[in-house]
């Protein structure tokens, strides 16, 4: 074998091998902020896969400035896509369900994270949220740049101090 073939074989099975097996997601390291359930295929714990702070902040981040029911004035949140989050575990469902520490849980059509850059909000004019200010994860929709957003089916499913999101099939 020639020196080149010595080092090129091994990087190419290496290679092969990491397409083979699916993606991946590390352990949470810091308090466990999110749960993701149902119908994933990339998990860290049993069938679920959990999210730390960081974890959710390791993903692209998405910037929007929105006036909600909820705030005084233009807000600037940020947070992954809903999809990228979801995509990053593997979830191939019909149906979202978003459970809030408060027990309230709100139902979205897959469709919407497709058409519209709805984001798991982390932070809040650059701050993380408490719980007492609908934290530590609140779900924005462009509510400005959709303005055909602004009515009850989007406010219902922007779903404050979320817990969990159920993929459903
Ligand atoms: N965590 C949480 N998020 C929630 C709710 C809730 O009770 N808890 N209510 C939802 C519904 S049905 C609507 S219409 C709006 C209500 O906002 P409001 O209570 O400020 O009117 O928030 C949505 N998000
Ligand atoms: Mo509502």
């Amino acid at each position: 074998m020639t020196g080149f073939a010595r080092f090129f074989i091994p990087v190419l099975m290496a290679f092969s091998a990491s397409v083979a097996t699916a993606q991946q997601i590390e352990q949470p390291q810091d308090t466990v902020l999110l749960t993701i359930s149902g119908e994933v295929s990339v998990t860290n714990a049993d069938d679920t896969a959990l999210f730390d702070l960081a974890m959710l902040e390791a993903l692209d981040q998405h910037v929007t400035d929105v006036e909600t029911p909820w705030h005084d004035g233009p807000q600037q949140f940020t947070g992954p896509r809903i999809i990228d989050l979801l995509n990053a575990v593997g979830a191939a469902g019909s149906e979202l369900r978003f459970v809030a520490i408060n027990d309230y849980a709100a139902n979205m059509p897959w469709g919407d994270i497709e058409a519209f850059d709805v984001i798991l909000a982390t932070r809040q004019n650059g701050e993380t949220m408490s719980v007492r200010d609908k934290g530590p994860l609140f779900v924005i929709y462009p509510f400005n740049q959709n303005p055909e957003l602004r009515n009850e089916v989007y406010y219902g499913r922007s779903v404050w101090q979320v817990k969990e999101i159920q993929v459903l099939p």
